[in-house]
């Protein structure tokens, strides 16, 4: 059954304040998801000069004759930058089979991205109609799993019923390289949605990139940010010692090496590359690890 569009609350005359959500942002119009339905916001001269909002964001809108307006922006629990969502629960990371390759350098490097701010990362291995049954991904996701990550699969014709129901009253946003299959995802699992996916983009002689903008879609009774796919990942930004602290099967480790301010890379009794070594953390996520470092290293030397 297809949801009706709710009510415009704008359209009627009404002065007050209330709170809302950020669920679309078209150039400078906002809609948020107040009580009575979907208004269409404009930013308040004197948040303009501030922060710039986020879809996702908690928003106090004031209502005057019969327009709207964005007054305040209430504190983010976090916030990513690409894509622009700020307080977002989990973050699911699309790697399809094939086309394009898998790959766990990517799905890694997802991880270290999503984790260093603190949201949560699931993984949906896609297009498993396009491997055998004993293909070596399964084992790959097995490893994964075993490592504590959460990792569901979907193929051409159905998404797995546990990650449907992980959607459920979170913030989601979907990541993963163009041509994934983040948009065929959503479809498949909201078959009211018809995001525009490769086949169609390439129909309409567009470029590689089908999603463009960012909005929260309401699906499976929470709230998904379709986001196209990218090019180049930074990790500048990063403190490497912060990212250590934060991957999650590296945590029962990090705090047992002998310098407390151990980055884990060739300083002695480190406790993670015991574990390593021990096998109780996977050898090939810490190869991606150390790559990262070296990454950020040399960035920083450039500045
Ligand atoms: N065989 C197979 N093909 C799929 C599956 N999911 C998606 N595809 C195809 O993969 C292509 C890319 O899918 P999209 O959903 O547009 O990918 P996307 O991740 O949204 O891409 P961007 O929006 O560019 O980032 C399309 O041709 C889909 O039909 C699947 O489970 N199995
Ligand atoms: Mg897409
Ligand atoms: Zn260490």
């Amino acid at each position: 059954m297809c949801r009706t569009v709710p009510p415009i609350a704008s359209r009627y005359i009404i002065t007050n304040m209330e709170k809302g959500r950020i669920i679309r942002i078209v150039s400078n119009q906002y809609d948020v998801l107040c009580e009575q339905g979907t208004v269409s916001c404009v930013a308040m001269g004197k948040l303009r000069k501030g922060k710039t909002p986020l879809v996702g964001d908690l928003v106090e809108v004031e209502h005057f004759g019969d327009q709207s307006g964005i007054q305040k922006i209430l504190p983010r629990r976090n916030e990513l930058l690409r894509p622009a969502v700020a307080n977002v629960d989990q973050a699911i990371i699309v790697m399809s089979c094939r086309e394009p390759d898998f790959s766990t350098v990517l799905i890694d490097r997802l991880i270290f991205q999503i984790i260093y701010h603190d949201i949560e990362p699931l993984i949906c291995i896609s297009k498993t109609d396009l491997i055998a049954g004993d293909d070596a991904i399964y084992e790959t996701i097995d490893r994964y799993r075993q490592s504590g990550y959460k990792v569901y699969t979907s193929n051409a014709q159905a998404a797995s019923k546990e990650l449907i129901n992980a959607l459920k009253g979170k913030i989601s946003v979907l990541t993963g390289q163009s041509g994934a299959g983040k948009s065929s995802l959503l479809n498949r699992i909201d078959p009211c949605f018809h995001l525009q996916t490769q086949e169609i983009s390439k129909a309409l002689g567009r470029g590689k990139h089908t999603t463009r903008h960012c909005e929260l879609h309401e699906i499976a009774e929470g709230w998904v940010a379709d986001t196209p796919g990218f090019s180049s990942m930074d990790f500048t930004y990063m403190d490497i010692e912060t990212l250590a602290s934060k991957i999650p099967d590296f945590q029962p480790y990090v705090n047992q090496c002998r310098f407390r301010d151990c980055i884990h890379i060739n300083e002695p009794d480190c406790a993670l590359r015991e574990a390593v070594e021990a096998g109780k953390v996977v050898c090939e996520r810490y190869a991606h690890y150390q790559e990262v470092v070296t990454m950020i290293k040399q960035m920083k030397r450039k500045y």
